[in-house]
């Protein structure tokens, strides 16, 4: 299945910014932070047991059910009985993106040994906010309900002082993709997006690759969030990172950055344990 726009809803602006107010006080998760390149969060709506502490996903075959912060949006929880099946809803979530932070490029579903039918409903957005997957950048616009392929590699970006806010819906992944979003407008034109990032250069590489001379233990978490954000604004596959930061520890000739580099692109895109999380 590909990433494709589902269809869009029409939100009602008074009522959803009720709900992102409460939201704008209550407390994100600091769970899968180690994805996080600068302040990308998330807080569960609807999950396993009800219970606001269970944070991780994994995959089960129970109809989701409303965490206490989730019960308390009522605008968001008519949304999801509007628009999706609620037997099929297995987490629900908000994920914040605040400005210049993005998620590390990466596949999900590594650990679960199954998938989702992962599906996103913009609630605030704007043009500074972009996802990508592989090779290509995309805007998701507010209101629209989007299917995200999200074995593949891919990241998501805000580049704005307001922050952007999704709902992510993680549905029983042996659904038709055509039965996962209900009473929604079908998007009149596929508006063709115009990918307006730089030609990437070899001088450009090369000067990222100059971080061989300064790389350490102290800045590489730094040094990867540089990396991680460029794909945005420049044409590359947002995967090309770890080939980057490969080579970077290897000009460095330090032992232990090499394996670092080859540990972090295990993680976020080969194989990932059940409950691992990454350090570094
Ligand atoms: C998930 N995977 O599959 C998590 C969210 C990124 C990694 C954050 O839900
Ligand atoms: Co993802």
């Amino acid at each position: 299945m590909t990433t494709r726009i589902l269809g869009v809803v029409q939100l009602d602006q008074g009522r959803l910014a009720g709900d992102l107010a409460v939201l704008a006080k209550s407390t994100f998760s600091s769970e899968y932070s180690d994805f996080a390149c600068g302040r990308w969060e998330f807080c569960m709506l609807r999950n396993q047991s009800g219970k606001q502490e269970e944070q991780r996903v994994v995959v089960h075959k129970t109809p989701a059910v409303a965490t206490p912060l989730g019960q308390s949006l009522p605008y968001l929880n008519e949304l999801l009985e509007n628009h999706f099946d609620r037997d099929s809803i297995r987490y629900a979530r908000i994920i914040r993106i605040s400005e210049n932070a993005c998620i590390i490029p990466h596949r999900d579903y590594l650990e679960l040994g199954g998938k989702f039918v992962r599906v996103h409903l913009v609630l605030d957005t704007n043009e500074k906010c972009a996802n990508t997957e592989e090779n290509n950048i995309f805007h998701m616009g507010r209101g629209e309900i989007w299917f995200l392929d999200a074995s593949l590699t891919h990241s998501a970006g805000c580049f704005s002082a307001t922050p952007r806010s999704h709902l992510v819906v993680d549905i029983e992944g042996t659904r038709s993709l055509d039965e996962v979003a209900q009473n929604v407008k079908l998007s009149s034109a596929i508006n063709p997006q115009v990918d307006t990032r730089k030609e990437w250069t070899n001088k450009a590489l090369e000067s990222i690759l100059g971080f061989s001379e300064i790389i350490s233990e102290a800045n590489y978490r730094e040094i990867v969030a540089i990396l991680a954000k460029l794909h945005f604004f420049h044409k590359v596959h947002c995967g090309d990172m770890y080939g980057w930061l490969k080579e970077i520890c290897r000009r460095r000739g330090d032992p232990a950055l090499i394996e670092k580099a080859n540990s972090l692109e295990r993680f976020y895109l080969i194989d990932r344990a059940a409950g691992e999380v990454m350090t570094y």
